[in-house]
């Protein structure tokens, strides 16, 4: 958020800091690995309901992310509503329709084969709840006029994995799926044209049955993934 006051920088002393020992630290970094290690992408959903509180107190927690100069170039829109949820699987699968008929290009479409995703999307109308986040690529005051963003898709991606964490930790299940395009959200969800849909989250409980791709467990190891300069 961006406003016309708050122009002078006015440091506060630190607030909210803990002092943690170095054991602690790392039996606190060891325990959010084993959690966020038992996040996956799921597919199926079971119709038990999610009460709004805690989608809406996830959402609190996204937006805690840093953004560029602060400005929390974010806007989130929480469906329950069946009708909607209807309307956007029915808009989404017709655009996945075009991608799996030959929009997305051989390449893309064979590496998405041991994903075993296809045009049908029943989970945009089992999830209890869709999340659909905007990015605002440009700010607007409330008479209109316009300012810069910064680092718009660094600060909402940040803001979308506090978000799965968040839902993540308080037992739920999520689905990031991105149609292509995602236009059709803006109408669908009255949302203004400086913003930018970058994704919809379903999010639930799993249903019983539900499955994961066998891919899905592969993670590169650390060795792959970090290098060490000390
Ligand atoms: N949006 C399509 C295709 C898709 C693309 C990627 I990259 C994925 O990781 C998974 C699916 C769909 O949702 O089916």
């Amino acid at each position: 958020m961006f406003a016309r006051d708050h122009l002078t920088f006015e440091p506060i002393p630190l607030p909210d800091r803990t002092e943690i020992t170095d054991p602690e630290m790392q039996a606190a970094a060891d325990a959010f690995f084993d959690l966020m290690q038992r996040r996956h992408t799921v597919r199926d959903f079971s119709p038990r309901p999610v009460a709004r509180d805690v989608i809406e107190i996830c959402i609190k927690t996204a937006g805690r992310a840093p953004s560029g100069a602060n400005h929390q170039p974010w806007h989130f829109v929480a469906i329950a509503n069946p009708a909607l949820k209807a309307q956007i699987r029915a808009e989404a699968e017709e655009e996945e329709r075009r991608f799996y008929a030959g929009g997305a290009g051989d390449e893309w479409i064979k590496e998405l084969e041991p994903i075993g995703t296809n045009a049908h999307k029943p989970h945009l109308e089992d999830a209890p709840w869709l999340i659909v986040v905007f990015a605002q690529r440009y700010g607007l005051f409330d008479d209109g006029t316009r300012y810069k963003n910064y680092y718009v898709p660094e600060s909402t991606g940040i803001a979308c994995g506090f978000l799965i964490a968040a839902l993540h930790n308080a037992g739920l299940s999520i689905l990031t799926h991105t149609p292509n395009p995602m236009k059709f959200l803006n109408a669908a969800l009255n949302r203004p044209e400086s913003e930018k849909p970058i994704m919809i989250l379903a999010v639930g409980h799993p249903a019983e049955d539900a499955t994961i791709p066998t891919v899905a467990k592969i993670k590169k190891p650390l060795e792959e993934i970090l290098t060490v300069c000390d």
